[in-house]
Parts: C-alpha cells; sequence; structure tokens
C-alpha cells in the first residue's frame, strides 16, 4: 500500500528490513547500542561488525531518540538506530517516546542528505508495544513529518509477517479517512 503525502511518498511493504536498497535502514536498538535479538541482531548479522564498531564509538543513546552508523555491507548505506520504549501500560510516556524515535530518525536522514528511509515497526517485538497502537504512532508521526519543508522522499514501513503489514494497513486507511493531506495511491 502507498500514500502520497506532499511531494514525498510512504509505503508499506511485507518483508526483510535487512534486504532494502534505501538510503538508511532504521534499527529497533536498546539504550546502550549493545546489538540483541529482533531487528537488531538480523541488521548485526547481515551487515558484518562494522556497525557494532560504530556504536561501541558512539556509546549510548537514549529512548525516544536515534543516532546513525554505516550500513557495512548491508544494500543500505547507513543504518540509523532508533530506541523505542519498552511498554507499561501506555501510561509512562509511551506514544512521545515512540513518535520521537521516528522523528529523531527522520531529521538524522535529513542532516545527512538522505532521500530513502526503511523502519521497521519499533517497540513491538520484544519491548511488547501493541502494535495497533504503536502503528496509529507510527504512521501518525512519519505522515506529519512529511507535510512539513522535507527532502525525505521515500519512507517505507517494512513490515515483518503478514499480520504485522495487515495491521499497518488498516491504521494507515484509518488516517487517510480523516486527514485529506494523505492520498492513498495503490
Ligand atoms: N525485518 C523487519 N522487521 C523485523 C525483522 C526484520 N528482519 N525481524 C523482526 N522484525 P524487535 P523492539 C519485527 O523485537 O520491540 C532487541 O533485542 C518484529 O516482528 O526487533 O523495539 C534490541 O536490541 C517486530 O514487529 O524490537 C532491543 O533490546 C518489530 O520488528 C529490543 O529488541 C520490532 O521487534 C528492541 O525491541
Amino acid at each position: 500500500m502507498k500514500a502520497k503525502i506532499g511531494r514525498s511518498v510512504l509505503e508499506l511493504v511485507e518483508g526483510d528490513i535487512t534486504e532494502q536498497r534505501v538510503d538508511a535502514i532504521v534499527n529497533a536498538a536498546n539504550e546502550g547500542l549493545r546489538g540483541g535479538g529482533g531487528v537488531d541482531g538480523a541488521i548485526h548479522r547481515a551487515g558484518g561488525p562494522e556497525i557494532m564498531a560504530e556504536c561501541r564509538r558512539i556509546g549510548r543513546c537514549p529512548t525516544g531518540s536515534a543516532v546513525i552508523t554505516t550500513g557495512g555491507q548491508l544494500p543500505a548505506r547507513h543504518v540509523i538506530h532508533a530506541v523505542g520504549p519498552v511498554w507499561r501500560d501506555g501510561a509512562h510516556g509511551e506514544p512521545n517516546l515512540l513518535a520521537g524515535a521516528y522523528r529523531s530518525s527522520l531529521q538524522l536522514a535529513e542532516e545527512h542528505n538522505l532521500r530513502t528511509i526503511a523502519f521497521p515497526s519499533i517497540s513491538t517485538g520484544v519491548y511488547g508495544y501493541p502494535i495497533d497502537r504503536a502503528a496509529r504512532v507510527a504512521l501518525r508521526t512519519v505522515a506529519d513529518y512529511l507535510k512539513g519543508d522535507t527532502r525525505v522522499e521515500l519512507v517505507r514501513f517494512v513490515l515483518f509477517g503478514r499480520s504485522a503489514y495487515d495491521v499497518y494497513v488498516q491504521a494507515l486507511q484509518e488516517l487517510a479517512d480523516r486527514d485529506e493531506a494523505i492520498q492513498l495511491v495503490s
């Protein structure tokens, strides 16, 4: 599914983020940038040790923000490591922190002149954020960003498995129904 927002495209696909040929893929990282399971494990395995070496030099990344490294051997040139919140009950600032992780990633991409960026569904694996709620926050944050003055041309959400993809499709449809700046194109 695709939507046009301003001059940019927001796209949803089902797939593996490590295979994306874009300027940057986003990692669902932890504050210590130590690597782990899920997308993080897959990215470090596919990209090789250069990525972890840079993460060690950077050190830490607070929840709700992001840092950038090389893409190592990945098809993507860069990895943006974003740290989403651990879900507690939704009353501990989780939506704002999740929005912050997406927004910081987009701002970093902008600063580095990157035009195409792929996101996973941050926080919805090990960190336990309910995916329907996370999808609404993620899509709203990215859509609002793309309405502004940006050189980012493409934001692709790469959803792991059919059910995650379906949740994002539903959330994007609902968002587009209420916001005429979001034009579904296919
Ligand atoms: N491509 C795209 N999405 C994927 C892939 C992949 N290759 N693999 C998993 N997903 P998670 P979090 C989906 O757990 O919840 C790590 O240990 C997965 O199905 O990767 O933010 C870190 O080091 C889920 O929907 O990230 C942190 O400690 C989504 O990606 C912690 O987990 C996010 O799941 C971060 O937890």
